[in-house]
């Protein structure tokens, strides 16, 4: 499929997926919240993809928010569709078995910011600046990001962003624990490939039950979280990869794992 707003480009099993509408810094409107959906199904039923790194074009943003000129225009109906399209969007990077790694170049504000959230975790650059300018336009964010932030970075501090609508640097974003590492601009996207690298070597299927129990458990009970680790660990034992990493181990050699 040809996409409009998108860059796709895969090396090694790692694809850098980038939103590529710089003139409005990257704000997402319908049509790229549906290419982002069909683009990201697509990579995780693509075997040869082990990772994805989600970026945005240009210096300035990672993703400006929504597209506010599609969005002042739209009715009610058009409105809870849009709602329903970006919520799947969400939960699809969630239940994708490849780990998404957010690089926020620039700006991640309201619905860039949940896109962020909704990530696996999310590396910065020195510029990048994030916000939740919703209020402010009186509304509030609605792609889950009143829940992600919250469960993240607990209710204070998500309260004081939301409410305030407040924009914060990447070093603020550090130190409230949303973003894993800052680096310099030139430095963001090497790092983030050389940590997908990392992962990328282990056995995809472990990494794939491992973001399975954390996603899926933290909205559990510590006692069901628990049992569902349990289950997942022990199907592992079912896989050549838990022969083989084990084997390598005891052999001393690297493991050749291949997702079976
Ligand atoms: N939408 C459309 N165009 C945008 C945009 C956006 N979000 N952000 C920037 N642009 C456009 C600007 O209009 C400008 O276009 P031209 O004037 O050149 O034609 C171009 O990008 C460059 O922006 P600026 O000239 O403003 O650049 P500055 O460096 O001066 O300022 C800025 C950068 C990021 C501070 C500023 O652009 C800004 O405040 N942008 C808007 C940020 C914002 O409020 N974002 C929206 C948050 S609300 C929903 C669920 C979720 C959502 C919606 C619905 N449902 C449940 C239905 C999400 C809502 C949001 O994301």
């Amino acid at each position: 499929m040809e996409y409009k707003n998108l860059l796709i480009e895969t090396t090694g099993g790692i694809t850098i997926l980038t939103i590529n509408r710089p003139q409005v810094l990257n704000a997402l409107n319908s049509d790229v919240v549906m290419e982002l959906e069909c683009a990201l199904f697509g990579l995780d039923m693509d075997e040869s993809v082990k990772a994805v790194i989600l970026t945005g074009a240009g210096e300035k943003a990672f993703v400006a928010g929504a597209d506010i000129k599609e969005m002042s225009e739209i009715s009610s109906f058009v409105a809870h569709e849009f709602a329903r399209k970006g919520q799947r969007l969400m939960l699809l990077i969630n239940k994708m078995r490849k780990p998404v790694i957010a690089a926020v170049n620039g700006y991640a504000l309201g619905g860039g910011l949940e896109l962020a959230l909704a990530c696996d975790f999310i590396y910065a650059s020195e510029k990048a600046k994030f916000g939740f300018p919703e209020v402010g336009l009186g509304v509030i964010p609605g792609f889950g990001g009143t829940q992600n932030l919250s469960r993240l970075i607990g209710p204070n501090k998500a309260n004081e962003l939301v409410f305030s609508g407040r924009i914060i640097s990447a070093a603020k974003a550090l130190s409230w624990g949303i973003v894993n590492e800052v680096f310099a601009p030139e430095d963001l996207l090497p790092k983030a490939l050389a940590t997908a690298q990392e992962i990328t070597a282990k056995g995809t299927l472990g990494v794939a039950y491992a973001k399975d129990a954390i996603i899926n458990g933290i909205n559990m009970s510590k006692e069901d979280g628990f049992r569902y680790e349990a289950s997942l660990f022990s199907v592992l034992f079912a896989t050549i990869d838990q022969r083989e990493g084990m084997a390598a181990f005891l052999e001393k050699r690297p493991a050749e794992f291949t997702g079976k």
